[in-house]
């Protein structure tokens, strides 16, 4: 695109802006600062690179056969680096336990260590990339059904000690990085059908939950994130909403909302003014469900658009960290990173752009017919000459040019995976 006609719309927009009373060039400045915590497990469907079998299951399942998936680490590493190179902004790279740097060896869950993931904070620091991290409780011979619900003491113990070891390996990242790493918590536990022992089995994660978090870290923070069900689990999840909504406030911990655990006429954007008066943070799995826990690549729609604008309206950009979370096997696997990365920006420039003083005002006012009017009209605002202007800002492709360079670099590199 021509940069000359992007500066000139940018110029238009400002003005335009301006006349409701928004400071674009502020806003820029803020949406630079929004850091994305990129998931590593669309490059490769969630595979991980243990030497153990990776049985999948563990209630989700990335559907697609696209050619070009990462097969090691290096592969992964190529993948995101040509991701950060179409996206604007400093982000994050959120990392599960089963993609460590295990060269040949085995280890197993409950052996893993800080220095399996050593060439992963060494090659973040140059890139740039601050890491974030998750225990794997799914895909593994002693996940079954329950895990850290799990009434037997020998597999119960044996995720404990993973999602223990996952933590220490969180704090040596934050460490490493001088950034909290934010370890996220997430567990498939539950029931095909039903069950008579519901109680029994939050008891059990509580305790679970208790023994695992009873060492303090500086360097790390705990997220928790429920479900609504997983495939193969419909009846009953041990961490329902409820369950870890209640030990978040009661224990302090934030609270993982996945766009995609819900009733799907749940509003996700409501939740966060509430949350942020009982629990410290929040940590969001951006993600786009179809029907159920599809796992769709993130776009800009409406419920993406809520949730970025009730957290800049609650002035919470610092308490609420950013993560995607989809696995779309049936596309090019880094165009569904770029878009997904974008469409989330786009939806907090959209937000920031809001003319929210004089919105506030007509409210405070009884106007409604006026507030809704604004609202209506903020919609059509130039927001996307902004955005131009901040990918020729940053110096990636701006509008739909990244599409070539996604093709060109599937010819040149994933189509060549066989
Ligand atoms: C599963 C959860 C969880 C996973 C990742 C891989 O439904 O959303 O966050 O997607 O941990
Ligand atoms: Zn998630």
């Amino acid at each position: 695109m021509k940069t000359e006609l992007v500066q000139k719309a940018y110029e238009i927009a400002k003005e335009r802006y301006q006349a409701v009373g928004v400071n674009v060039d502020d806003v820029l400045a803020k949406l630079q600062q929004i850091a994305i915590s990129i998931h590593c497990w669309q490059s490769d469907d969630v595979t991980g690179f243990e030497k153990l079998d990776n049985l999948g299951g563990g209630g989700i399942q990335a559907t697609g056969n696209y050619p070009g998936k990462a097969r090691n680490i290096n592969e992964l590493r190529q993948d995101i680096e040509k991701v950060l190179t179409l996206v604007g902004g400093k982000h994050r790279l959120n990392l599960h336990a089963i993609y460590g740097d295990f060269g040949d060896k085995v280890v197993d869950r409950n052996e893993i260590e800080p220095a399996h993931f050593q060439s992963w904070m060494d090659w973040a620091k140059e890139k740039g990339l601050k890491l974030d991290f998750n225990s794997t409780s799914f895909g593994h011979p002693k996940s079954g059904d329950l895990t850290l619900a799990n009434p037997d003491k020998a597999i119960r113990e044996f995720w404990i000690e993973h999602t223990k070891r996952s933590r220490a390996i969180s704090e040596a990242m934050g460490k490493f990085q001088n950034d909290p790493c934010i370890m996220n918590l997430w567990i498939h536990d539950g029931s095909k059908d039903l069950t008579v022992n519901r109680y029994k089995y939050r008891q059990i994660l509580e305790q679970s939950l208790d023994d695992i978090f009873a060492t303090d870290y500086k360097n790390m923070k705990d997220c928790i994130e429920a479900k609504l069900f997983g495939i193969a689990l419909e009846s009953y999840t041990v961490g329902s909403y409820d369950f870890y909504l209640g030990y978040g406030a009661k224990k302090q911990k934030m609270v993982t909302l996945d766009t995609g655990h819900f009733h799907l006429s749940e509003s996700i954007a409501d939740k966060i003014s509430a949350l942020l008066l009982f629990t410290p943070e929040i940590m969001l799995h951006v993600s786009r469900p179809i029907r159920w826990d599809s796992d769709h690549v993130t776009i800009l729609n409406d419920d993406i658009t809520d949730l970025a604008k009730e957290i800049v309206r609650a002035e919470a950009l610092q308490r609420v960290h950013i993560g995607l979370d989809y696995f779309d096997a049936s596309i090019n696997r880094m165009g569904a990173y770029v878009i997904g990365i974008r469409a989330t920006q786009k939806a907090f420039l959209q937000a920031l752009l809001e003319p929210i003083a004089t919105l506030r005002n007509y409210e405070a006012n009884g106007q409604y017919f006026e507030r809704l009017a604004l609202l209506e009209e903020a919609k059509s605002l130039p927001w996307n000459a902004v955005w131009d202007y901040f990918c020729l800002k940053n110096n990636i492709a701006v509008g739909e040019e990244y599409i070539t360079e996604i093709q060109q670099y599937e010819k040149d590199v994933t189509a060549k995976r066989k």
